[in-house]
């Protein structure tokens, strides 16, 4: 992979096919006054595992890289944690390799160099004292409710919402600082916090980054939805062909309908910029798809418009569409099955930081429970003098 030289072009490729960016001077003025390479950071919290999706900020730190770039990816260990559990701390750590292992593989699979990539633990500093006590002086700057609406769309929101999905937020606004960036990257989902640490970390003394944002892409659910509830609507890294046929040949993909389309969103956020990446040509787009004669016979798209044109006009049925992306994401998994099973840190990951669940044990015999002498129902004259009743409570928490 090949680094472009100009500060403009330089800025082409840190911004191309992004939804939004904060504070471009900052980016403008590293590369074009200080002429030093830019530093970012993409963070990602170990919750889940990690789908095809993540295929998308990849190509951006491919970009990154290839713009000369100094990247870190923070892995998120406490992130996870803190987001209301999703990890629990016995099986992050595992996880948190798991993600390395993936990312640094799905990167070599498409020619990045990952030598040049920083990977961090959040926990190897944010326990530490001066980052515990900005996170206190930056509690005493961020009120409850815009905390509360910074991790409005990132973090799970439920019922009876923990005190932690207050303190996230301001831990990544915090991580700014702690990994020396000028910019940090993520999804435009990030874009409450981007906002909340610029507004906030001046007042600890630090200075603002820029925000560069990546559009949300649809996945495959129905309405281009990914749901952690529906595994159908995401395809996992290390799928077996057999399965990713399954999952793309069941994905939402109305006839004639492009927009929120999961299946052709993936052909153009994935798949084109990926192989743009490994030909070097922003023009190259290369698409096969593998059609039945009676359908019109095998048929290769070189543009993306082109496919979305024959699709919205019928002439490219769904289910020929779906072959062909199904085929085109086998080959894209292939190199990443293959570092997995050729790791055995890998494994071990993938085994311990998502331990299968445990078949259910045989129900107990219910015993008697010891109720005590105070409860609806028990005799008057079985009222309980205090020593009774303290005995009551002892032989009940020993039942
Ligand atoms: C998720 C999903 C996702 C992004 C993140 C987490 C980001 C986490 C994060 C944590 C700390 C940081 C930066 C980012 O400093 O799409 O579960």
């Amino acid at each position: 992979m090949s680094i472009v030289e100009s500060p403009e072009e330089k800025l082409e490729l840190i911004t191309r096919n992004l939804q939004e960016v904060l504070n471009e001077n900052i980016i403008k003025d590293v590369l074009e006054v200080q002429k030093r390479p830019l530093k970012v950071y993409w963070g990602t919290a170990p919750t889940g595992k990690p789908h095809c999706g993540y295929f998308v900020p990849m190509v951006k730190l491919a970009h990154l890289l290839k713009a000369g770039c100094e990247v870190t990816v923070l892995v998120a260990d406490l992130h996870a944690f803190l987001d209301n559990m999703k990890a629990p701390l016995e099986v992050v750590k595992y996880r948190a390799k798991f993600y390395e292992k993936i990312i640094k593989s799905v990167l070599a699979s498409i020619n990045v160099p990952v030598e040049k990539l920083k990977f961090v633990l959040g926990s190897s500093y944010q326990t530490s004292e001066n980052y515990t006590m900005d996170l206190f002086r930056l509690s005493n700057v961020v009120s409850q409710n815009d905390a509360k609406r910074a991790g409005a769309d990132v973090v799970k929101q439920v019922a009876n919402p923990l005190l932690s999905g207050l303190i996230y937020p301001l831990m990544q606004a915090l991580d700014e600082e702690y990994l020396g960036v000028d910019a940090q990257f993520g999804g435009v989902d990030q874009r409450k916090i981007f906002v909340l640490a610029e507004e906030n970390l001046p007042s600890l003394g630090y200075k603002k980054r820029a925000h560069l944002m990546n559009p949300m892409v649809p996945g495959l659910g129905q309405g281009g939805k990914m749901s952690a509830s529906d595994p159908n609507s995401k395809i996992d890294m290390l799928e077996e062909p057999k399965q990713i046929r399954k999952k793309i040949s069941s994905a939402y993909c109305a006839p004639g309908e492009v927009e929120g389309n999961g299946v052709i969103s993936f052909v153009e956020n994935v798949l084109q910029p990926v192989q743009q990446l490994a030909a070097e040509n922003t023009n190259h787009f290369n698409f096969f798809i593998n059609r039945p004669d009676k359908y019109g016979g095998p048929i290769t798209y070189t543009s993306v418009d082109d496919l979305k044109a024959d699709y919205a006009a019928g002439s490219l049925s769904p289910v020929d569409l779906k072959s062909g992306v199904a085929d085109s994401i086998v080959e894209l998994l292939a190199p990443i099955k293959k570092s997995f099973d050729s790791d055995p840190e890998f494994q071990e990951a993938a085994e311990k930081g998502y331990p299968v669940a445990q078949p259910k044990q045989e129900k107990k015999q219910k015993k008697p429970k010891n109720k005590g002498t105070r409860y609806p129902g028990a005799g008057k004259d079985a009222s309980p003098t205090v020593a009774e009743a303290a005995e009551g409570i002892k032989s009940a928490s020993l039942s």
